[in-house]
């Protein structure tokens, strides 16, 4: 199982490369749209395309899904790989940050979030770093020519937090939602939100916090995907000591019943999303 682990990681860290290159070339969108119904960029396409190429070649890679795709693509191997291959991707118009999420499966999608054996994300920010997660190991790395070389060994989620974000619009947002918000402002929080997951999530890594994508009015399964966004970054926090939710339970004890489907998505310290969850609940 390491092996594929690790082989994926180093597949990812390779495509980061790549994709960090042609980002600047690539900001034109192309004339399709993502399963989702939103339109794709060229440098979504290029990241879907090169990242299922050469994860579906590694030995122990039995499937690749991924957010920019209907369906899976199915080879032999017992790990399966779920992709968000460029997080964030309206921010490559105003040139801000972006990412990759990865999360790896030991059953095939749509998988629970139990079956999460290990994920990563990368953020392509002024450096390129990566987070992986492997069991309750979190390591930090900085991303450069395509290599992965150690930066932080066993990351943490501050005890004290500092920054909250949370995505959609704020009249959209249930009245308990806004209440609990204006808590956490009461509580000297600073707001970070910059609408890509993955660089809002690094905040809260980083500083200790919040972020969410809550219920919204006309769409109370919010905006993010489960299976690319949802598990793989509960994952992540919750091996670094925070904790996740979707306003009532883990993220972790969800199972999709389609791989696009959405949810609601909270992450950060744990005392934080036993708030939000005592006034949601
Ligand atoms: P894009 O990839 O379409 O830019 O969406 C990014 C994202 O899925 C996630 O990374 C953000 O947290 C969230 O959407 C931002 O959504 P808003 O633009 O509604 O704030």
């Amino acid at each position: 199982m390491t092996d594929t682990i690790e082989a994926v990681f180093d597949t990812v860290a390779g495509v980061a490369g790549d994709v960090r290159e042609v980002l600047a070339s690539r900001r034109s969108y192309e004339a399709g749209e993502n399963p989702s119904g939103e339109q794709q960029l060229a440098a979504d396409v290029y990241a879907d395309d090169r990242l299922e190429d050469q994860l579906l070649a590694l030995d122990g890679v039995g499937s690749y899904a991924s957010e920019e795709r209907d369906s899976l693509s199915v080879d032999s191997g017992s790990y399966h790989v779920a992709c968000d291959p460029l997080d964030g991707s309206s921010n490559l118009k105003s040139n801000n940050g972006m990412g990759t999420i990865v999360g790896i499966y030991d059953e095939q999608p749509p998988a629970p979030g139990d079956a999460l054996v290990a994920a990563g994300y990368v953020l392509y920010g002024p450096i390129t770093t990566m987070v992986t997660a492997v069991g309750e190991t979190v390591t930090e790395f900085l991303v450069e020519d395509g290599e992965r070389e150690v930066l932080n060994e066993d990351v943490t989620v501050p005890s004290e937090p500092v920054t909250y974000g949370f995505g959609g619009r704020a009249p959209d947002w249930p009245e308990e939602f806004a209440a609990f918000v204006e808590s956490v402002e009461d509580d000297r929080l600073k707001l970070r939100y910059g609408g890509a997951m993955v660089a809002d999530v690094n905040q809260v890594m980083t500083y200790g916090g919040i972020f969410g994508y809550p219920m919204l009015a006309d769409n109370p399964e919010g905006k993010l995907r489960l299976q690319f966004e949802g598990h793989p970054m509960a994952y992540i926090v919750e091996a670094a000591g925070g904790a996740s939710s979707d306003g009532s339970r883990s993220l972790l004890e969800k199972t999709p019943t389609e791989i696009h489907e959405r949810s609601p998505v909270f992450v950060g310290n744990d005392a934080l999303i036993a708030a939000l969850e005592s006034v949601l609940a």
